[in-house]
């Protein structure tokens, strides 16, 4: 996969028209899910580092090991406060390496803090790990979720108490490697085998409601359908706005919006529904192209304003696994459509 054309950024010029900074800078940060705890932002991204593996279709230079916790008293602080490691991979009796994004939820003053990661086999999974507080730190499950796979968790609750998680991810998110129901391991250095054909429906991201206890899923996983505009399900070549990764759920007037990342084209997408399951339709996109290969992000509301907490590489100059995570308002207009946001001004 060709990283994105770096070589003749001017990383100060662009500094200067990004539309928002890093919010950490001692450490890589990527793919942040936000939510507000106690009154305040807790942030739950991945955490970058470089591991010295090789670049490859595949996600192999994503070889994170652990994860902080960051918070802020307001979205719009130009700093964010890193609360230290919340949970390493060598605690986590079933999982091996590749710390992906994580998300977390609240329940009855527990956390709890979802994460892939890939087991011995080299099977990415999905866990979870408990604290009584947001910052951590957590202790891991002893198993990963039954019946989980691929990478992306993201909890949403609805308003009637009940949580869901969306999940999964293509290409080196294995979600292509499930399609008959048991991992399929034949061709593991090829991202694209066993994807659909360019004219089948795409892949669609996975919805499971979640046990009461927040630890397992309560139903078997189900696809959440993205259709378009005139009722058909997106197709796999469609490649500006089908699913790839990072999925995310938010709530505004009464409606569900499903975001996630179209990966290969760089773009934030959104679809909108009735319901947490779907299906949904293609309404647009949230955000245009970032410096760096991933777009990854969640929205968030706080005091009544959404926020779009999302990453770029340019605290890296433009190192594909090496992130930064970032934080921008975010507005629908008076037909509840997202107004796409430019992460640099022209
Ligand atoms: O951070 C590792 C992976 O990169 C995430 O799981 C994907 O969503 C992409 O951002």
């Amino acid at each position: 996969m060709p990283e994105n054309p770096i070589e003749h950024i001017d990383f100060d010029a662009l500094n200067n028209c990004a539309i928002s900074a890093p919010l950490i800078s001692h450490i890589y940060t990527a793919d942040p899910s936000a939510h507000v705890f106690n009154g305040k932002i807790y942030i739950y991204p991945s955490h970058d580092i470089d591991a010295g593996d090789a670049f490859d279709d595949l996600g192999s230079h994503f070889a994170m090991e652990d994860y902080h916790v960051l918070s802020m008293d307001h979205p719009l602080d130009t700093v964010a406060k890193d609360h230290g490691l919340a949970l390493h991979v060598k605690d986590v009796p079933w999982a091996k390496k590749q710390m992906w994004a994580p998300d977390a939820a609240e329940k009855d003053g527990k956390f709890y803090l979802y994460f892939p990661a890939k087991d011995p086999e080299g099977i990415f999974r999905i866990g979870v790990a408990v604290s009584n507080d947001p910052a951590g730190p957590f202790v891991p499950q002893s198993e990963a979720i039954k019946g989980s796979f691929s990478i992306d968790p993201a909890v949403f609750k609805d308003d009637d108490g009940s949580y869901y998680m969306y999940f999964g991810g293509i290409w080196g998110g294995q979600l292509q490697r499930w399609r008959n129901g048991t991992f399929n391991a034949g061709s593991p250095e090829s991202p694209v085998a066993f994807l659909p054909a360019d004219n089948e429906p795409a892949l669609c991201p996975q919805v499971a409601k979640l046990t009461d206890n927040l630890l397992e899923f309560a139903e078997t996983p189900r696809d959440l359908i993205i259709l378009d505009e005139e009722g058909k399900p997106l197709l796999q070549g469609d490649t500006d706005r089908r699913f790839f990764e990072a999925s995310w759920m938010h709530k505004h007037e009464g409606k569900y919006y499903f975001s996630y990342s179209t990966g290969d084209t760089h773009y934030l997408c959104y679809a909108i529904g009735d319901n947490p399951y779907g299906p949904f339709t293609y309404a647009g996109r949230i955000l245009e192209p970032v410096v760096g290969w991933t777009s990854h992000h969640s929205i968030c509301a706080f005091n009544g304003q959404w926020y779009l907490f999302y990453h770029d590489s340019s605290l890296s100059k433009g190192v594909t696994h090496l992130r930064c995570v970032k934080v921008t308002p975010l507005e629908h207009d008076e037909k509840g459509l997202i107004k796409t946001i430019k992460p640099y001004r022209d």
